[in-house]
């Protein structure tokens, strides 16, 4: 059943008790946030609640954690935060929780409405902005930590408030949240400016690799095994070089190939772009996503599958 309003998604939010919130593998900053900072205010409501996730929490995000510790109580609601669909819970959590969860709080359009009751505004830029528009509503205090929480989501998912869809509310609720106390700054530069050195090594040999076609228009460049291993990068942090071609002057799609892991004649592509359709490109290629960002997987040796994608992405210039 579908969550029609924030009202009504508040009014549940603020009925439950004993609540276990899932958050997604692979937790990004928007999961992360919106779990924990969905927690410490229920807490603070004298709700009982704890945060799972199948890969346990990234160092990247433990300031999120500082002090979290899990609380003992016999789980009555189920809550998914920016899990757009239950295999994205991942292993364990998808085992024991996809067939039980009660609220699914998203803003993925692409939700498979698998819990039981869901509210998905796939229009608000970041789960965590949903969640501290409900704690607006309720009237409720923000902690500083939750507004850690709350910020970092928001800053994650709008690429620091760089992407085209950044909302005037993503704005307000920035300011408001530094107004309670969020450390903005240094959240900010530990996940937009900082990088571990294996990343900076890594995105050296990835910047090598670099070609372009259209008269600069289009670059690509391919993060290889090799690269992989020899910087030792966390395949975690690799989500952030499919921005590095399109901070290229001129060009206008951006695609970055990742060999992978498992299979290495498939290369994962990333395409970012000004203003072309990334989704359509990607489609071309059975793959999908959003208008300015979009991914595909294609099969073949590095350069076939890198001139295939520049070739089809000249087409949407
Ligand atoms: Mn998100």
């Amino acid at each position: 059943m579908k969550i029609e309003t924030l009202n009504d998604l508040a009014k549940k939010l603020t009925q439950i008790d004993n609540v276990t919130i899932l958050t997604h593998a692979r937790p990004d900053g928007d999961t992360v946030g919106a779990g924990l900072g969905l927690c410490y205010w229920l807490r603070s409501r004298g709700i009982k609640a704890n945060v799972k996730n199948s890969d346990g929490f990234p160092a990247l995000f433990s300031y999120l954690a500082e002090g979290y510790e899990d609380l003992d109580f016999e789980e009555k609601t189920v809550v998914s935060v920016d899990v757009a669909d239950t295999k994205l819970l991942g292993s364990p959590l998808e085992e024991e929780y996809a067939d039980r969860i009660d609220i699914c709080v998203d803003h993925h359009f692409s939700n498979r409405m698998f819990a039981r009751e869901s509210y998905v505004d796939g229009d608000c830029c970041a789960t965590c902005l949903i969640i501290y528009n409900v704690i607006k509503l309720v009237g409720g205090e923000i902690s500083p930590l939750a507004a850690d929480c709350l910020y970092t989501g928001i800053a994650t998912d709008t690429g620091c408030f760089m992407f085209e869809g950044t909302s005037p509310d993503a704005h307000r609720a920035a300011a408001d949240l530094k107004e309670a106390g969020c450390r903005a700054a240094e959240i900010n530069r530990a996940m937009f400016q900082v990088k571990s050195r294996g990343r900076i090594l890594g995105e050296q040999k990835a910047i090598s690799t670099m070609r372009f076609s259209e008269d600069g228009r289009i670059a690509l460049i391919t993060v290889t095994n090799e690269i992989i291993d020899s910087c030792k990068i966390d395949r975690a942090e690799l989500d952030a070089f499919a921005g590095i071609p399109l901070s290229v002057e001129g060009v206008e799609i951006g695609i970055t190939l990742k060999q992978q892991a498992e299979d290495p004649t498939a290369y994962k592509a990333s395409v970012r772009t000004v203003s072309a359709d990334a989704a359509a490109i990607a489609s071309r290629f059975g793959g999908g996503g959003h208008v300015r960002a979009a991914g595909c997987t294609v099969k073949g040796s590095e350069k076939e599958v890198a001139e295939r994608l520049m070739a089809a992405a000249a087409e949407y210039l």
